[in-house]
């Protein structure tokens, strides 16, 4: 399988996130992406190959123009008021609150985050834009008629929606990818989000919408974050009525109740006549994983790769979350590699 990658994913390397009451350093760190890209070319995986630039119109397709230029000037604007340190928001607005944008960036900054995890840094955009870029890289593809392909994403997508960055993520790469997919000809995507965070972002895209699918199994937000969004009850809007799928799982839950949902899922999947596959593929989902609570083994991933393989469907796979380090490589390979034994 072909795998896409940039190396500029470095630029972004936050410093600090609000955890437990203090700032600690981010879990999201540039060696994930390393030692991804390291187990990739150790196990052989395929031609690893540099994105193509696209430029800021399929960013625009899914993310709100303000949202866009405030983050290609959040550095700028707020480095010029003499901080140094990581963008970081510290209000947000919220019910009964004023609803109109901010004009001085630290408002901006508050009113365009979810959260209090997502540093912007003087590399972000750069690094932001490159990960979309490696997206678009693996959409182009799939349309040139490519079985499968790898986006090595980093900064990750997931959870950023039309107007606002959180959970390490600025751009939504998957998303964006497949509105790519399907200005390009095909009629039906579905995204299926296997990161152990619900895909708030992808949600809030696609939400009202029938030609894209999205699904995601993930630990419930009852308990878990983003909390606000990833119920089981929240299935679409308007057109998009039964076609937003949402397998919310306890924290803890063991492997064989994760395969049930992804069963599910799947069978949706192919119910909905999918002409393509865009895979949030996050490994969080480890039993070993610093932030997450679900039990899946190394091995369990190939499994995975198996199981979205007999879909038979054109599919792009976007690095979402991870953060056991170590073994991130071989978790990720290993859905690519199960995918590819069974294809
Ligand atoms: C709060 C936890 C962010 C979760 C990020 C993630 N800092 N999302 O892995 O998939
Ligand atoms: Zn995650």
């Amino acid at each position: 399988m072909l795998t896409i990658y940039s190396d500029s994913h470095r630029l972004q390397h936050g410093r600090s996130e609000l955890i437990d009451g203090t700032l600690k350093p981010c879990f999201e760190t540039p060696s994930r992406a390393d030692m991804v890209l390291a187990a990739v070319r150790q196990r052989d995986l395929g031609d690893v190959v540099h994105p193509r630039r696209h430029g800021l119109e399929p960013i625009l397709r899914v993310h709100d123009e303000g949202y866009v230029r405030f983050l290609e000037t959040a550095w700028q604007r707020w480095s010029e008021m003499g901080r140094d340190y990581d963008a970081l928001p510290k209000m947000w607005q919220i019910r009964r609150l004023r609803e109109a944008v901010p004009e001085y960036v630290e408002g901006q900054l508050c009113y365009y985050s979810m959260d209090c995890g997502t540093p912007i840094t003087a590399g972000t955009w750069q690094a932001a834009t490159a990960s979309v870029d490696v997206a678009l890289t693996g959409a182009d593809r799939l349309i040139g008629g490519e079985r499968a392909a790898f986006a090595l994403t980093r900064p990750p997508g997931h959870h950023a929606a039309r107007d606002y960055c959180g959970g390490y993520c600025f751009f939504n790469n998957a998303a964006i990818a497949a509105q790519a997919l399907r200005d390009h000809g095909m009629h039906r995507v579905a995204v299926l989000d296997v990161d152990y965070h619900h895909g708030n972002g992808t949600q809030d895209i696609f939400y009202h919408r029938s030609d894209v699918l999205f699904l995601s199994i993930h630990g419930d937000p009852r308990t878990e974050y983003p909390f606000f969004l990833g119920f089981a009850d929240e299935k679409g809007d308007g057109e998009g009525l039964g076609y937003n799928f949402n397998f919310p799982l306890a924290a803890g839950s063991c492997v064989s109740t994760w395969f049930f949902a992804l069963d599910c899922a799947l069978e949706q999947i192919a119910r909905f006549g999918a002409e393509a596959l865009v895979v949030s593929l996050g490994v969080d989902t480890f039993e070993g994983d610093p932030i997450s609570r679900f039990q899946l083994g190394t091995p369990d991933f190939v499994t995975l790769g198996a199981r979205l393989a007999a879909l038979k469907l054109p599919t792009l796979f976007c690095l979402e979350g991870g953060y056991a380090v170590g073994p991130i490589g071989d978790n990720v390979v290993n859905v690519l590699a199960g995918f590819e034994a069974r294809s």
